[in-house]
């Protein structure tokens, strides 16, 4: 049994022990909350800080991993902490996510994102499959006006915010913008999909190498981009239609 698991479970039993010690039921008709697929954990970085280094230099993934996503993961857990939706992945909130709070739109936005960009983040990690490129040729015009539309979508989000290339529920390939933690699985949001390629542009993530320099982060994320991930997620959307 996980640390966290045993006092949550030590939790409920004090509790119930402490509002009604003689209806306390025996310890095995409490709910178990030990299942492990119950519990929502924090990640791993899938790659060490400096792995992207010159294009993302190993201080901002740091901080960019261990303390911004971590607070997100740590806040959402505080946000649903209690609830009903206490346990829950972030991905079963989003299609009603206009239904809760700010602070469970955010987080969970927050700890979904950047899970979900790190992982189309490596360095030499393919190119779009032959299928992918093959669309995306047919929906942009090719693989250069692709990326110009995506960096346009990256660099005219005011403020923070994330730009994503993505499959709409008509299954076509577009590029768009989300502010704030907001992502096209959210109902909320002014675009609707299945994402495919995330970039975070907020200004803690290229700051400290970049300052003010957006575009410059953004020509280097191409450098970074993990085409084995983005291939796998689109031939999966394919399969889910
Ligand atoms: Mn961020």
């Amino acid at each position: 049994m996980k640390r966290r698991s045993f006092f949550r479970n030590l939790g409920i039993i004090s509790a119930a022990a402490w509002l009604s010690p003689k209806v306390m039921v025996p310890e095995s008709h409490i709910p178990s909350t030990a299942d492990d697929s119950q519990v929502v954990d924090f990640p791993p970085l899938p790659f060490a800080y400096d792995a992207l280094e010159p294009w993302i230099d190993a201080r901002t993934m740091e901080l960019h991993y261990d303390k911004h996503h971590r607070a997100y993961y740590n806040n959402y857990l505080a946000a649903v902490k209690g609830t009903h939706d206490e346990n829950m992945t972030p991905e079963k909130l989003f299609p009603s996510i206009s239904s809760k709070n700010d602070a469970i739109r955010n987080n969970a936005g927050g700890f979904y994102n950047h899970t979900f960009f790190w992982n189309n983040l490596a360095k030499n990690s393919g190119d779009p499959s032959a299928a992918l490129k093959s669309d995306l040729e047919k929906t942009f015009g090719s693989l250069e006006k692709f990326q110009d539309a995506f960096n346009t979508a990256a660099k005219t989000r005011f403020g923070s915010g994330w730009a994503w290339l993505y499959v709409t529920p008509d299954r076509k390939l577009a590029v768009g913008s989300t502010p704030n933690q907001d992502n096209p699985l959210m109902d909320v949001a002014q675009i609707h999909g299945t994402p495919l390629l995330a970039l975070d542009v907020w200004e803690h993530a290229y700051y400290l190498k970049y300052q003010n320099r957006r575009p410059e982060y953004i020509d280097a994320f191409w450098k970074v981009v993990n085409w084995n991930e983005v291939n796998r997620r689109y031939a999966k959307s394919a399969q889910s239609a």
